[in-house]
């Protein structure tokens, strides 16, 4: 059986670092994993390593803009449509191995994750080559500092897995940024942020969205903006959907478990337990004596 798992986020919250680092870790697990690159932006001195698979291989941006005249987005969702032009070349890269964990680096253009068909698509080759995939969703948690672009970002990571209709997680990449030692945004207090400040974001507490003590729970609120918040209040209520995995990179029991989270979303490893033909070979008949 083979494997993909799409790392998909905003730019910067750390989906090629979070790809090196699982890939090393699966390595020294002695699983064959692969880092596969479709990012046709990526800047190759950035990678610790270099990826197996790599769109730029196919396309590069660079040329794209220069020679065609678009802009960074224009071209990297044009690299991206050309990829999907030209599956050959990938099904060639991909080869046909009977084992395979793939570690896929998704650009970080959110319009992708929302609303663009093309994710959608390139998954739905995967499977056809029988390949069993699942997606992890990467926010920084640099989110946390802030509720309004928190929520925005919540709400990013729910309209992405509308979008894309499979096994899904959801990581809070960066937790070694968190302190306990800083203010709680949300809370207001004049102490220290607790791990149970910490833990309303991770299972996203919607009474976040309401007025903290800081700004006094008077404070007169625009009404439309008060109507709006307590639709998203609503909605993140009835559809808890969302809940982040911390993930804290300089920790290697934070990476095991996050990979333990994908390889469970996938049922990894499921088929490699013998399934014996019994029912037909024995059992339904029985001996005899
Ligand atoms: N402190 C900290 N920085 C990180 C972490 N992961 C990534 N970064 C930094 O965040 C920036 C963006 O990371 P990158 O992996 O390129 O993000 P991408 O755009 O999502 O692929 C880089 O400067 C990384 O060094 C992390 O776990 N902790
Ligand atoms: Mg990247």
């Amino acid at each position: 059986m083979r494997y993909a798992v799409f790392v998909t986020g905003p730019a910067g919250a750390g989906k090629s670092t979070f790809c090196a680092n699982a890939v090393q870790h699966l390595q020294t697990l002695k699983r064959t994993v692969h880092w596969v690159n479709l990012d046709p932006a990526a800047d190759p001195n950035s990678f610790e390593f270099a990826p197996t698979i790599d769109i730029k291989d196919l396309i590069s941006l660079e040329d794209v803009m220069s020679e065609l005249g678009f802009g960074p987005n224009g071209g990297l969702v044009y690299c991206l449509e050309y990829l999907l032009q030209n599956f050959e070349w990938l099904d060639e890269e991909l080869g046909e191995y009977e084992d395979d964990y793939l570690i896929v680096d998704c650009p970080g253009q959110i319009e992708l994750y929302t609303h663009h068909p093309i994710l959608p698509k390139l998954i739905s080759h995967f499977q056809q080559l029988g390949i069993r995939v699942s997606a992890t969703y990467l926010l920084e948690s640099q989110f946390m500092e802030d509720k309004y672009k928190y929520f925005s970002g919540v709400l990013s990571a729910m309209s992405a897995m509308v979008n894309l209709e499979i096994p899904w997680i959801n990581v809070m990449s960066k937790m070694d940024l968190v302190s306990t030692r800083s203010k709680d945004p949300v809370s207001g207090r004049n102490g220290l942020r607790t791990r149970k400040d910490i833990s309303r974001y991770l299972d996203p507490d919607p009474l976040l969205m309401g007025p903290s003590q800081a700004e006094g729970a008077e404070k007169p609120l625009n009404k439309r903006f008060h109507a709006l918040n307590q639709a998203i209040v609503q909605l993140i209520e009835e559809n808890p959907l969302v809940s982040f995995l911390p993930l804290d990179l300089t920790n290697t029991d934070s990476i095991e478990r996050i990979v333990s989270h994908i390889d469970y979303t996938m049922q990894y490893g499921e088929d490699e337990e013998p399934k014996e033909p019994k029912d037909l070979d024995d059992g339904d008949f029985p001996d005899p004596e």
